[in-house]
């Protein structure tokens, strides 16, 4: 009797090993109707490919381009590994990844200010506080944004902190050092790659905040529009982060072939 019983209980256990997977990955199987899942999908991919793009690249194009594409393909590394985990959250529970979206942007944003300063100190002498100011201007940008979303300040405090932050890098690039530099020293073709990457931040870029508003201003709640931003969120990043890298390789080759010429 006692053996019967421990042997039906290791029969049970095994059964129920054997089943967790099984249990585990049928609700994580992305449906065929679920269009945020598959856009977190095909997003991820497009990160790894343009990724491997960008590395290959910089041995084409001269040295003092090699930073700036580098820092493309490592744009491009980060939010691809965040969009893997961003896919499982939405998959297996329909809800939006906040935590893991903010890491990506303390990480990715930083990088894309990096491109700016990096662009000009290919072509020119540009000071440090450039490089600084664009730090500051996007630290302030993100924490206070994630504060007002994750409670610790009220949402609309966090939401006019946030617009400061980007403000003051609006400035920066338009009418700041770094924007003097690009119009009064730089190539035609850093010139118009810089005025591109402008308007990346500032239209680009305005949809974070745009989907923040909707978010908590308008009584939606950030639950119900969930599934319409996060597909905004997920196009808003080719743009943000893959074809801006591709702007930069554009200067980057442009630049290069020239010098070899
Ligand atoms: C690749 C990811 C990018 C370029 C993310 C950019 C994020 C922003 C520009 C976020 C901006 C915000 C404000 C301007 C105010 C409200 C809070 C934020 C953080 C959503």
């Amino acid at each position: 009797m006692k053996q019967i019983l421990s042997s039906l209980k290791l029969v049970s256990a095994t059964a129920g090993l054997m089943l967790l997977p099984t249990l585990a990955s049928a609700s994580s199987i992305l449906e065929s109707d679920d269009f945020v899942g598959i856009s977190f999908w095909l997003i991820s991919m497009a990160l790894v490919a343009s990724t491997a793009f960008f590395f290959l690249e910089t041995q084409r194009v001269e040295g003092k381009w090699k930073t700036s594409l580098t820092v493309s393909g490592l744009v491009t590394l980060v939010a691809a590994v965040h969009y893997f985990y961003m896919r499982d959250v939405w998959v297996e529970t329909g809800s939006t990844p906040l935590v893991y979206r903010y890491i990506d942007w303390l990480i990715t944003v930083p990088l894309l200010m990096i491109e700016f300063y990096l662009i000009l100190r290919a072509i020119t002498n540009v000071s440090g506080g450039v490089f600084w100011r664009l730090m500051i201007g996007t630290l302030i940008m993100l924490s206070a944004g994630y504060a007002g979303e994750a409670g610790y300040i009220s949402p609309l405090i966090g939401f006019v902190v946030g617009m400061a932050g980007w403000a003051y890098i609006l400035y920066e690039i338009f009418y700041g050092e770094a924007g003097k530099v690009a119009s009064d020293q730089a190539p035609e073709s850093v010139q118009s790659a810089f005025s591109t990457m402008r308007w990346i931040v500032t239209i680009g870029w305005a949809i974070y905040p745009l989907g923040y508003f909707m978010g908590y201003f308008t009584g939606a709640g950030p639950e119900a529009s969930a599934a319409s931003l996060n597909i905004i969120y997920n196009l808003a990043d080719v743009i943000n982060k893959i074809a801006f890298g591709v702007i930069i390789w554009n200067v980057a080759v442009t630049e290069s072939d020239k010098a070899k010429a």
